[in-house]
């Protein structure tokens, strides 16, 4: 089968891993086997940021990290056995912001970043290199090649002003209420290469419980991409579960959009034109969503057993409403 993801971070990178024990593309890659099946990548480029001079694109990393045997699993994000010492030099400098903790290890893929930016590269390119080090067993791709970046509209004493999502998510831990959610660039922005084609070949989409605003929302909003998926059986995996999310703050990056922390709600806002499928957890057993053919199944991700029969179950309910 040919699977296309759309993913964002954590809850992305730990359903692909799951995915690809459901379809034994972990084992075909340790043996270097080739199998019948290919999974394909769509990652969130919206999260991205430039510090310290660094293009920092936090979900691709994630993804890459965490199929690659590389992340720091109790954190989700960055590097497993971490330090802090270019962190610590940087503040001394006086340099600013102090509240993103880029380690030492990720730093190093941040400098060949960087140096394959300086000479030119796309970032679907410089993603493909950085792989080729960590195999992550699927093609990962950025949704586009452009910048775009997600900014939050916030209001409080300091006043009315618009700050990168970053800053919002991690400093503030989303607790600025914010007015508006923006994706800056979006509008201009082009899929990078190979996306489009990759939903046209695919046999399925499958939606994995990602951020549904600001990861999902992002990879959609780029010109063709929801349009190509529409045409598609697509599956999506809630990531609201009994009215909140399961890890995060994604449930004010819903209600600054205006839609309710459920896992109905979540769906309703994809829209029927594009999930044919739609998995809750057994807490949200009973959910209706007009168009959308729901399923309860266990959602949470706890183990490698239970994130492969969840990955499962959404491959299940794709090939059944193919
Ligand atoms: P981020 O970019 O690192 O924020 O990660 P994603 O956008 O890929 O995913 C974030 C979402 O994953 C959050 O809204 C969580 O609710 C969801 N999530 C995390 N762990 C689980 C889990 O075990 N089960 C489900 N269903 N969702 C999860
Ligand atoms: N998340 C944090 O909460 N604090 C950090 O200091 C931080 C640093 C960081 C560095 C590299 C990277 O790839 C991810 C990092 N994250 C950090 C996670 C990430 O920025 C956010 O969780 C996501 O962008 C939200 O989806
Ligand atoms: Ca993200």
């Amino acid at each position: 089968m040919r699977i296309v993801v759309p993913a964002g971070g954590i809850g992305g990178a730990r359903f692909l891993r799951g995915l690809k024990a459901a379809l034994g593309t972990d084992a075909a890659t340790e043996s270097n086997q080739a199998t019948d099946h290919q999974i394909t990548v769509i990652g969130n480029t919206g999260d991205d940021i430039t510090l310290f001079g660094l293009r920092i694109c936090p979900d691709l990393d994630t993804v890459m990290y965490t199929l690659g045997g590389g992340i720091n699993e109790e954190q989700g994000w960055g590097r497993t056995d971490e330090t802090f010492t270019v962190k610590e030099e940087l503040a001394a400098y006086g340099m600013k912001p102090t509240w993103f903790g880029l380690g030492d290890r990720d730093t190093a893929t941040h400098i060949v970043r960087a140096q394959m930016i300086a000479a030119g590269y796309p970032l679907s390119a410089i993603t493909t290199a950085l792989c080729d080090r960590w195999q992550p067993g699927v093609r990962l791709m950025p949704m586009t090649d452009d910048q775009v970046e997600t900014h939050v509209i916030v209001n409080d004493e300091e006043g009315r002003r618009a700050i990168h999502f970053q800053e919002w998510w991690i400093r503030h831990r989303a607790a600025l209420p914010a007015e508006q959610i923006i994706s800056l660039g979006a509008e201009k922005a082009k899929p990078a290469p190979g996306v489009i084609r990759a939903i046209r070949n695919a046999d399925a989409v499958i939606i994995p419980p990602s951020n549904p605003v600001v990861s999902v929302g992002s990879i959609l909003g780029i010109e063709g991409i929801r349009e190509a998926m529409v045409d598609k059986t697509v599956v999506g995996v809630s990531p609201i579960i009994g009215g909140a999310p399961v890890r995060g703050m994604a449930d004010a990056c819903l209600s600054a959009i205006g839609v309710e922390t459920s896992a109905g709600a979540v769906a309703e806002h994809l829209g029927s034109d594009l999930l044919d499928g739609w998995l809750v957890d057994e807490a949200d057993a009973g959910t209706e969503v007009d168009g959308i053919e729901v399923r309860s199944r266990p959602l949470y991700m706890s183990d490698p057993a239970a994130t492969e029969a969840l990955a499962q179950a959404a491959l299940d309910l794709a090939v059944e409403l193919s």
